[in-house]
């Protein structure tokens, strides 16, 4: 408490206040742990937050491979979403791979002027006559939505020009607090036009989709290496290496998985609800995660050979990597650190961490909402005819509201005596007491709590890996795995305690002092007061 009452001291009285209710002493304060999220920043402070074009055109539509995406707007927005975020994609055979291209009408002045709809016309013919793309998305940036043009009548008459998919998307920076709101508005638009479009013939009946999984670094290609080994088949990735095809064909997959619930729990419901598709909660970060997760699916389908081959993965898998392990976890037990990334890695990252003994000490989001921190009361799934017999510690998480749908009272009740109506996700229940969570932590607060808490790592983003470093504290990106990766399941967690070990056993530390190590520093008062 006293760590936090330290950083926040330096504020005036409006700022302190407000920044007050986004921080928590975990196990130490009179507010039941509850948390300020999701609204937004206070003009001025330094955030490391994402907009809402950042959300829709990097985040979700940017991954999918031969979508050709022209960012309607300043160059500069599309060269921000393009690239740094090292979403892979393999092109399959005849398809299209667009993600090394950066596609922009490059808005100037005179486009703000006299209206940028016949620049962005002209992007469509010029894409047309050199890639002749099947399908072309339109993603609006800030000066777009003040201007008024007209990017959804621009779609209609390129899909009547051309007979293509064109879909835009009023995804103007400005919208909503962070990228979260993109997040929604790519999603609607995928429901609406995309999903349920597809026929292809799918024979295995062990089919899912990987919802929340955007393949950074090759994750997605890991999760999809062992289900495969296990006899599961991924219809579609939500988005990360995905094609237009796969997305389209994603109604007919037997369940869906979530792993990123923050950017993606509403295209799950809205499938679950349109086709019927149920959906389940998965991590495949850490390792004890990635057994539950597997686990899990099985005990959904329910069939004993499918367990049988599930269990011998998860044996070989552990086996593989046991050595390097036991290896990391002399390397790394005891270390502490601090963790800052979107709306789910904060969270999920501290179950990799604790396979190797690391402590987190402070945790937080840039745009989760309340219930990625306090989590919310859920109900297991149950399939509309099943018995509650079958559904034993499926750790699912359905929309509530749906619940009674397949549910008599009297079940329900049996299921909050049998404790298998619990609590899900959030955080907070996994930190300890004497932790700390902040959200949307700037670069002023960074730069405290690092000199207070003093984590032998720093997880964050481009944005603030310099000001750790700078302090003489290692930084690992989290978004980006910096250059490596991938992370996920069980390889990926060797790949990640090595990253780390590299880190903080490099000689090159001897040669850094932290500025207020080296020289006395000017310490004042922010917003002045
Ligand atoms: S890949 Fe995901 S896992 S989608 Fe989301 S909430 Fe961002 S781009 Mo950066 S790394 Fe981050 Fe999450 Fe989901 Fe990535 S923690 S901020 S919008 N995110
Ligand atoms: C975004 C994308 C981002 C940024 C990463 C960072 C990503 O929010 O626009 O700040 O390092 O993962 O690429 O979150």
């Amino acid at each position: 408490m006293k760590e936090m009452n330290r950083v926040l001291d330096h504020y005036n009285s409006k700022v302190y206040k407000n920044r007050k209710e986004h921080m928590v002493a975990v196990g130490n304060n009179d507010n039941n742990n509850e948390i300020l999220a999701n609204v937004r920043t206070i003009p001025g402070i330094i955030t490391q937050r994402g907009c809402c074009y950042a959300g829709c055109k990097g985040v979700v539509l940017g991954p999918i491979k031969d979508a050709f995406i022209i960012t309607h707007g300043p160059i500069g927005c599309a060269y921000y979403s393009w690239g740094t975020r090292r979403h892979k994609a393999k092109k399959g055979e005849g398809e299209d791979n667009y993600l090394q291209y950066c596609f922009s009408t490059d808005l100037q002045e005179s486009d703000i002027v006299f209206g940028g709809e016949k620049k962005l016309k002209q992007s469509i013919e010029e894409a047309m006559d050199l890639f002749h793309p099947h399908t072309i998305f339109i993603c609006s940036t800030c000066p777009v939505g003040l201007i008024g043009d007209d990017i959804h009548a621009v779609a209609k008459w390129a899909e009547k020009e051309y007979g293509i998919k064109c879909i835009a998307f009023s995804c103007e920076g400005y919208k909503g607090v962070s990228q979260s709101a993109g997040h929604h508005i790519a999603n609607n638009q995928l429901m609406k036009y995309v999903i349920g479009e597809g026929d292809r013939e799918i024979t295995n009946k062990y089919s899912l989709n990987l919802l929340g999984e955007y393949n950074i670094g090759g994750d997605g290609w890991e999760v999809e290496r062992l289900l495969k080994r296990i006899g599961y088949e991924v219809i579609s990735t939500f988005t990360g290496g995905s094609s237009m095809d796969d997305l389209k064909n994603s109604h007919q997959a037997n369940l869906s998985l979530v792993q990123c619930h923050r950017s993606i729990n509403y295209i799950a419901e809205l499938i679950e609800t349109k086709y019927g598709i149920p959906w389940m909660k998965i991590n495949f970060i850490g390792v004890e995660g990635t057994i539950k997760s597997l686990r899990d699916i099985a005990k959904y389908f329910n069939d004993p050979a499918l367990t049988a081959r599930t269990e011998a993965v998860i044996a070989d898998e552990l086996d593989f990597i046991e050595q390097d392990i036991e290896y990391y976890k002399s390397k790394l037990k005891g270390k502490t650190a601090a963790i800052y990334v979107g709306g789910s890695r904060a969270h999920h990252y501290q179950f990799l961490l604790n396979d190797f003994g690391v402590r987190t000490i402070l945790a937080g989001y840039e745009f989760g909402h309340r219930e990625e921190y306090e989590g919310r009361e859920v109900l297991p799934f149950i399939k509309p005819d099943a018995d509650s017999k079958n559904i034993e510690s499926i750790t699912v998480e359905p929309d509530p509201k749906k619940y009674h749908l397949y549910l008599s009272e009297e079940d329900i009740n049996k299921l909050k005596e049998e404790k298998l109506i619990g609590y899900y996700g959030g955080m907070v229940k996994d930190m300890k007491n004497g932790t700390y969570m902040v959200d949307d932590l700037n670069h002023f607060e960074t730069e405290e709590f690092l000199k207070i808490l003093k984590p032998d790592i720093f997880f964050s983003g481009i944005k603030d890996k310099f000001v750790a470093q700078k302090a003489g504290v290692l930084s690992r990106q989290l978004h980006s795995y910096d250059y490596s990766g991938p992370y996920s399941c069980f390889r990926g967690a060797v790949n990640f305690a090595r990253d780390i070990a590299m880190g903080i056993y490099t000689p090159a530390w001897s040669y850094v002092k932290a500025p207020w190590k080296a020289a006395p520093i000017l310490e004042g008062t922010v917003g002045g007061e």
